[in-house]
Parts: C-alpha cells; structure tokens; sequence
C-alpha cells in the first residue's frame, strides 16, 4: 500500500523533522497540527495546516484540532470497500494513509512537583488518542506511527518498496499503537484515583501527592519472551517485563550465551542481582531455590566467589551466580571449574568470555548495575493482587541500638551489618551465622526461627565451618530465648536482630548470660 498522504501530530517531536522530510523525499503529502506544521515549515517543507484542510480552524485551545469527519473519515474509510470510497469522494475527503502521532505528555506532567488539576486536565490528550485508535483500527489501510525509533525503518522500507509498507509492518504498528494509547489511559486512571475528591472543587490549586496505591491498579507489561515451562513442566510461562523500564533490573539483561532462560533461572537470577547490588566492595551471591547458599565480599571477584562457595560448596551445585564487578579471568576460571546455571555481571572481560566459551550451556547475563527500586512488588492470590512498596530498608551503623552489656567490636559490627543485609535475601524464618564478610551457615525458609538457627548451624557444620566468634542476624526478633541459646552454643559472639517482641527482656538476658553483644535494627526483613 503505498502512502500518499500523511498526517503529523506529534508532542514529542524527536526526529519529526527527519521523518517528515523522508516522507516528502518519497513524494508523500503532508498535513499537520498547529505547532507540528510550524516545525516543519521553518525547516522548508510543504506542509498543509490542519484547519486549512479541514475548513475549520483549531478551536478552544487546540482542544478540537483534528476531530473532524475529513480526518477521521480519511483514515477510517475501509480501502476494500466500494461503498466507502464513494462516500468519501462524494464529501471530497481523500485517504490519509500514514498517521503519525504521540500524545500530550501526561505523564510527565503529572510527575512535576506542584501540578494542577487542572494542568493534568489540559494534557489529557483527546484527538491524538481518538486519531491513533482509528488508524490502528484500520490498519488494514494505514500505517500509524506512535514511536519515533520507528521512524529510519519506516523510511527505508518505503525506499525499499516503492513507498509502500507491508501489511505485517502495518499489523505491528496497530500493536504498538494500542499499547501506546492504553497505557496513556492506564497513566490517567492511575493519577486520577490517586486524588483526593476535593481537589475537584478548586483544580488550579496543586493537587496532592498522589496516594501510592491508587483504588483502581492498571498495570502494563511487555511481553519479553515466552518460556519453555513455568516453576514446572506442566505450567505455561511467559517473561513480562515493566513499561516503565527500571534501571538496573534484572529485566534489562543481556544474554551474551547458553541455553534459553528457565522461568527458574529468572527468579533467581533476581534475587541473585538484587542481592549482590546491595553491597558498595566486589560481592559474589549464589542462589539456589530463590535462597542465598553462599554470599561473600572481598577485595576482588575472585576472592567473593571463593568465599562464597566456600559456605555451601554441595547446595552451589546448578547454583545461580552474580557478581557487583566485572567479571575478570581469574575469576571465570575458578566459576567454570563448577556446575553452574547462570552468571551474572555488569559486565564480563574477554578473558571471561573466551573461558566460557568452552562451556556453551552456561547463559551469561550482563545488567547494567544501577541501584534502582521498581515502584510496586505484586503478588498474586486467588481473584486479587497484593501490592507492596519493595523493601527499600538498607541497614546502616546509625541503626543499631546496643542492647546489652558488650558492645560488638568494630570487626564483629562489620560482620553483623553485612549478615542483617544477607538476611534481607534469605526467606523467612532466615538465621544467617557471618565472619570475615561471608556467610558461614544459612538457615531459611523455615516456620521456627529455632529451627532455622539449627539448620544453619548444621549446615556450617556440614561445610567444614566453624562458627566460633561468628556475626549472626535474625530477620525478625526473637519470640523466644530458644534460638540466642542454639546460636550460642554454635559458637556465635555477636548478634544482630530488629527486637521488638513482647519478650525482648528475656532474651535480652539470655545474650547477656551467654556473653553475647546484641545489637536492633528497629526494622525487619521479612521474605515469603
Ligand atoms: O487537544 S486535543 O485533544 N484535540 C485534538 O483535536 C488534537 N489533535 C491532535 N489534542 C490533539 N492533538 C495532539 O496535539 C496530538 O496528539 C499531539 O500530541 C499534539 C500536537 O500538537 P501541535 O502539533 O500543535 O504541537
């Protein structure tokens, strides 16, 4: 099909000059808005003004500009009706077969300190939206163009074909189209229900911070992929991923080689990635079953990795594994020497990679590091969704409160912070015994917190661990002295927790019998 007409309407007017001036290049006629016409005119091109066309100028404020039938008409006629063409003729309303439009920054007008009602009002767009859905509509006939990375490739396979764009390219951009308008209306709702019925009584005065949870949630994702299986085989899956891009997330991976990704390896890929960001020094995370097995600090990768292993040598094994630094030689080594799911870094040298190459089935992800907290954690429960703020508490020395007689030494107050932050990671009940910046024994995952100090006393045991003058944190407090007892007699010296239970006295005093330094936090990690 090949363009003849087309119709520029663009508030976001990156690259409309460029675009424009390869449509007239290839013959095509222009039309557009008020402040879109002006553009292109001072670059020299023709351009037709919309209310020239239509007969009818742009009224109420640039409120009713392209809402008229020899628009709508133009781009709604069905090409492969008769009947429709000779309707359109007999009103003298030619085809506009192109449409190029993106709408009235809403968004970024209601994320503006101060904003008005009535500036968000003013930006709802209207006939951008209305024009965009009857394009997309008839895509059959027209192309619509809502994205200005789109705007090369248009060209050159008009160049390409004689003007033309093919109905699958057309069929893709209708896509695209009502993904554009429908996260629009979703960015309007959202605002919308956010505000406080009063402020529709006085909209020139700023409207309030809009609640963080609106009553109505439209959420929007894209499609990343669609996976072999779920958790399990018999489980359909497919990889979404947020609109709005959130820097630094495991969603923005690059897979530099190996097999597909697992719904599996995902999951753990993030808690893998969102673990390791949390240290400032090169940190290694392995996770296994979405739980920490091993997580160290040092000062090189190679170091954290070793460490790391080190807690957990057997559960490391298919082990998920990220580093905060890239990923050197000396390091790749020491990893392929294992069976390893996937590594992730911010970036891998090509020592690294000439290492793996050898080892074709382990997937490497490069992320962009960046400290980033997407805005929503979403949990599905049957008919409803639980929306939480992701747990943004970080622990810092200005924290700690010490509770009881001896105070933690500078050494054993370095272990106790890195632990609480492991602990963040380590699902609930998590018990996490720490020395010399790496995890010892790991109990998690448990409906007693006696019983995950137990396990992870064992399991430092098992690894040939001692726990003698070890850090140990608790993602919540004690209910009981039970588990100051079991740590205690592990071997542990230091202890960190948020308190805040009924019994804090007594356990209080079981750290001090013991000779323990105790130290809250005042805020606690729980993880399901
Ligand atoms: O105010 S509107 O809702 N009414 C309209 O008829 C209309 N037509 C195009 N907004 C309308 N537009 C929007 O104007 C487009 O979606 C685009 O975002 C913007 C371009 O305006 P200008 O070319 O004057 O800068």
């Amino acid at each position: 099909m090949k363009i003849r007409q087309a119709l520029i309407s663009l508030s976001d007017k990156r690259g409309a000059l460029e675009f424009a001036r390869g449509l007239a290049a290839q013959g095509v006629k222009l039309l557009s808005t008020g402040g879109t016409a002006k553009l292109l005119k001072e670059a020299g091109l023709d351009v037709t003004e919309i209310g020239d066309y239509t007969g009818f100028p742009e009224m109420l404020d640039g409120r009713v500009k392209t809402l008229h039938p020899k628009v709508h008409g133009g781009i709604l006629a069905r090409r492969d009706l008769p009947e429709h063409l000779a309707t359109i003729a007999a009103h003298d309303i030619p085809t506009i077969d192109l449409v190029c439009v993106n709408l009235y920054p809403f968004r970024e007008t209601v994320a503006k300190a101060g904003v008005t009602l009535a500036d968000a009002i003013e930006n709802i767009d209207i006939g951008g939206p209305a024009m965009v859905r009857s394009a997309a509509k008839n895509y059959a006939g027209v192309a619509i163009v809502t994205d200005p990375d789109d705007y090369a490739p248009l060209l050159a396979e008009m160049q390409a074909n004689g003007g033309a764009l093919s109905l699958t390219t057309r069929f893709g951009l209708a896509k695209k189209a009502f993904t554009h308008t429908a996260r629009y209306d979703s960015a309007i709702a959202n605002w919308l229900t956010g505000q406080d019925d009063a402020v529709a009584e006085t909209p020139e005065a700023a409207a309030p911070v809009p609640a963080a949870f609106p009553q109505k949630l439209q959420l929007a994702f894209d499609r990343v992929e669609t996976l072999r299986y779920g958790e399990n085989p018999h489980q359909q899956a497919a990889f979404y991923r947020d609109t709005v891009a959130t820097a630094g997330a495991i969603a923005n991976y690059h897979q530099l080689q190996g097999k597909e990704l697992s719904y599996n390896n995902i999951a753990d890929a993030d808690a893998a990635w969102e673990c390791v960001k949390t240290f400032d020094t090169p940190a290694c995370v392995i996770i296994k079953h979405a739980n920490p097995c091993g997580v160290a600090i040092g000062a090189t990768a190679l170091e954290a990795y070793d460490k790391a292993f080190k807690t957990d040598t057997t559960s490391a094994f298919g082990g998920i594994i990220a580093f905060n630094r890239e990923l050197d030689g000396s390091a790749a080594t020491a990893v392929a020497k294992q069976f390893v799911e996937v590594v992730i870094a911010p970036s891998f040298s090509s020592e690294a990679r000439q290492i793996f190459a050898a080892k074709q089935n382990v997937r490497l992800l490069e992320v962009p590091l960046e400290r980033a907290y997407h805005a929503f954690e979403l949990k599905r429960v049957g008919g409803g969704l639980l929306v939480q703020s992701p747990d943004m508490f970080n622990v810092q020395p200005s924290d700690l409160k010490v509770v009881t007689k001896k105070a933690p030494t500078d050494a054993q107050l370095e272990d106790l912070l890195f632990a609480y932050r492991v602990a963040k990671f380590v699902k609930s009940n998590a018990i996490v015994f720490c020395g010399g910046g790496m995890t010892l024994g790991v109990g998690a995952g448990q409906m007693s917190r006696v019983d995950s100090t137990r396990i992870a006393a064992i399991k430092a045991q098992n690894a040939g661990l001692s726990l003698a003058g070890s850090a140990v944190a608790s993602d919540a407090f004690f209910p009981f002295r039970d588990g100051v007892d079991v740590l205690a007699e592990a071997g542990a010296v230091a202890v960190i927790q948020p308190g805040g239970s009924m019994r804090d006295a007594e356990v209080i005093a079981a750290a001090d019998e013991h000779g323990l330094a105790m130290v809250f936090t005042g805020a606690r990690h729980f993880r399901h």
